[in-house]
């Protein structure tokens, strides 16, 4: 095309559906995950012309096939597609769409629209999407024109992976999918990162200097292989304690002698009570956004706790927390930076020790009542994955276990929902597994979470992947009856569930199942899924009075009883005082779990 052009030819007519399947080859986008539509057949003939370069998975619901592309986007760093049709399509969609909001991740979605020339009728299936998406995703279009089709996919990517990347949904008129135009592909810009102020840097190195308890948090999204070398080195090199961001395990390898943890929503007490002890905070690609501000208590609104806020997104900086020093940068750049910066002499030797001994002593395993012992069960997983292993999240109380118990290489990746949406971890596992074969993927995800999506294991078989997927049996929606505990003791309403036999779900689709009710009978069974080389699922189960890794029914029942209810209205949460004794602000659930 491009020598085409440079001869003054015109380039070749194409369809719409072929040109939008090109402009996706052209952008480097190699995988599509999707549900089919009449309302874009144009666009599959065309990825039909483009399968060698572009693969194309087929789901069973749109909510897997965004979710898959959103894990494919998390763990590249450049945006996966995701097709679904309009109206229903679109709705099921949406919870990806939100997922990769509130993570960060570039992702694109095409939604197949109804012909331009029937809108505003409420024809069949009609959706504005530009208003339906409007607050979920960065960036909302219609094409419209098929000529416009390489412009607006090259801007689509460049919104999805440039500053906080986001999710971009593109409505594709029904119509101009047919169309035959003749326009030239357009490539990727060339664009320089946005580098780090050395005015800034030198400034940060005269905070670190003068700090006694510096605490680094990790989080964000997007990190490149050498970005984590980079920041690891300057971390490392200042000895300084680092934390990470909810569901951003693996950003840092657990075993290093400096990583003191997560915070995240079930953060460990004994580190957040520490954490506020912080004089520094680094807070490095992380939004400090309610789950890593414990509920916007961690730090001082007034700003008496100084923070050093590095994100790729200057609007976000100061966006709740006004930092003492705020550095909009590249995160390759900023760690590239850092990695290059003399180290300061570090005076919190001690502090650093002191909250990797939490870590530690956390991690220790207690006993617990039943044959089924999950954090023993878990320490054990750790030394079975591989290497690479791709772990990926659900949402809910099972997923307590494996961050409080195991500790992530920097070789691994763990990715999870950060808006808690249940019925991602089997989707982005495939998606995982589809974007790595080569990498062993495990899964982590509860009784409730599982039988929201866990049919997209049928995506797994048609491909030929076969992730391993633990679900965590307590026979309920278990998040939620701990907070209906908390409230209203012994009220059980709307949380019990009965569940399937889950090795014989998943043996009906001719893969592995396994049932784990006692702690050694784990490990065997794991290598036997291993070994299987079919899509598995190990039910563990649990101990349903086992609530939390920290908390029984009955204690969190006799909490309950002994807690007077707070009678205030809640303040604003950004502006409200920390609570004395270090809780959380009275309108924020404690954190605890
Ligand atoms: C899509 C979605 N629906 C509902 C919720 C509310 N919710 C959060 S956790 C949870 C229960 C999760 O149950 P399960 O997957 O069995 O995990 P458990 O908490 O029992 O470990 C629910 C219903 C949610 N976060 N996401
Ligand atoms: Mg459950």
């Amino acid at each position: 095309m491009d020598l085409a052009k440079a001869r003054g030819m015109r380039p070749a007519a194409r369809t719409g559906g072929r040109v939008l399947a090109d402009a996706l080859v052209t952008q480097g986008i190699g995988h599509a995950f999707a549900v089919p539509g009449e309302s874009y057949l144009d666009v599959l003939d065309g990825l039909y012309a483009v399968r060698q370069k572009l693969h194309l998975t087929t789901c069973r619901f749109e909510a897997g096939a965004v979710h898959m592309a959103e894990a494919c986007g998390k763990l590249t760093g450049r945006p996966a597609a995701a097709f679904v049709t309009r109206g229903p399509g679109a709705c099921h969609a949406a919870i990806g769409v939100h997922v990769a909001f509130q993570d960060s991740t570039p992702l694109l979605l095409f939604v197949g629209q109804i012909p331009f020339a029937e809108t505003d009728r409420e024809s069949f299936q009609e959706v504005d999407y530009r208003r339906m998406f409007q607050p979920l995703a960065k960036w909302v279009t219609q094409i419209d024109d098929a000529a416009r089709i390489p412009e607006l996919v090259a801007h689509a990517v460049d919104v999805a992976t440039t500053g906080r990347p986001g999710p971009v949904v593109i409505a594709l008129s029904e119509e101009m999918q047919k169309h035959s135009v003749a326009v030239p592909d357009i490539g990727r810009a060339p664009v320089a990162r946005p580098y780090p102020d050395p005015a800034a840097l030198e400034r940060m190195t005269a905070m670190l200097a003068r700090a006694h308890k510096p605490l680094a948090i990790l989080g964000g999204s997007c990190w490149s292989e050498q970005a984590r070398a980079d920041i690891r080195a300057f971390l490392r090199a200042n000895d300084l304690p680092v934390a990470v961001g909810f569901r951003r395990q693996a950003l840092y390898d657990g075993r290093l002698d400096n990583f003191v943890g997560d915070l995240g929503v079930a953060a460990d007490p004994a580190l957040v009570a520490r954490a506020r002890e912080a004089d520094l905070i680094l807070a490095i690609g992380t939004r400090l956004g309610e789950p890593v501000s414990q509920g916007y208590t961690l730090f001082d609104p007034a700003g008496a706790t100084p923070i050093v806020h590095v994100y790729p997104d200057a609007a976000e900086i100061g966006r709740v927390y006004r930092p003492a020093l705020g550095i909009a940068a590249d995160l390759d750049a900023f760690a590239a930076a850092a990695a290059g910066l003399a180290p300061v002499k570090p005076a919190w030797g001690a502090w650093t020790r002191e909250l990797r001994a939490l870590r530690q002593a956390g991690r220790e395993v207690p006993e617990y009542e039943g044959p089924l012992n999950l954090g023993q069960v878990l320490r054990e997983l750790e030394g079975l994955l591989d290497e690479n292993a791709v772990l990926t999240c659900d949402a809910g109380n099972f997923s307590i276990w494996p961050t409080r118990f195991m500790n992530f290489s920097d070789t691994q990746r763990f990715i999870g929902p950060t808006n808690g949406a249940m019925g991602y971890a089997v989707p982005a596992a495939v998606g995982a597994k589809i974007a790595f074969p080569d990498r062993q993927v495990v899964a982590f995800v509860g009784d409730g979470g599982f039988l929201m999506t866990g049919q997209e294991l049928a995506t797994a078989f048609h491909h030929g992947v076969a992730p391993i997927v633990l679900v965590f049996n307590n026979q309920m929606y278990g998040t939620i009856r701990m907070y209906q505990e908390r409230a209203y003791p012994g009220r059980i309403s709307g949380t019990a569930l009965t569940n399937p036999d889950f090795a014989k779900f998943i043996e009906a689709f001719g893969g592995h199942g396994e049932v784990v009710a006692a702690t050694g009978e784990f490990a065997p069974a794991f290598r036997r899924a291993v070994q299987s080389g079919r899509p598995a699922v190990i039910e563990l189960r649990m101990n349903p009075e086992q609530i939390t890794s920290r908390a029984t029914i009955a204690q969190l029942r006799a909490g309950a009883a002994a807690k007077p209810q707070p009678k205030t209205k809640p303040k604003r949460a950004a502006t409200a005082k920390r609570p004395a004794g270090g809780a959380r602000a009275p309108n924020k659930p404690a954190p605890k779990r």
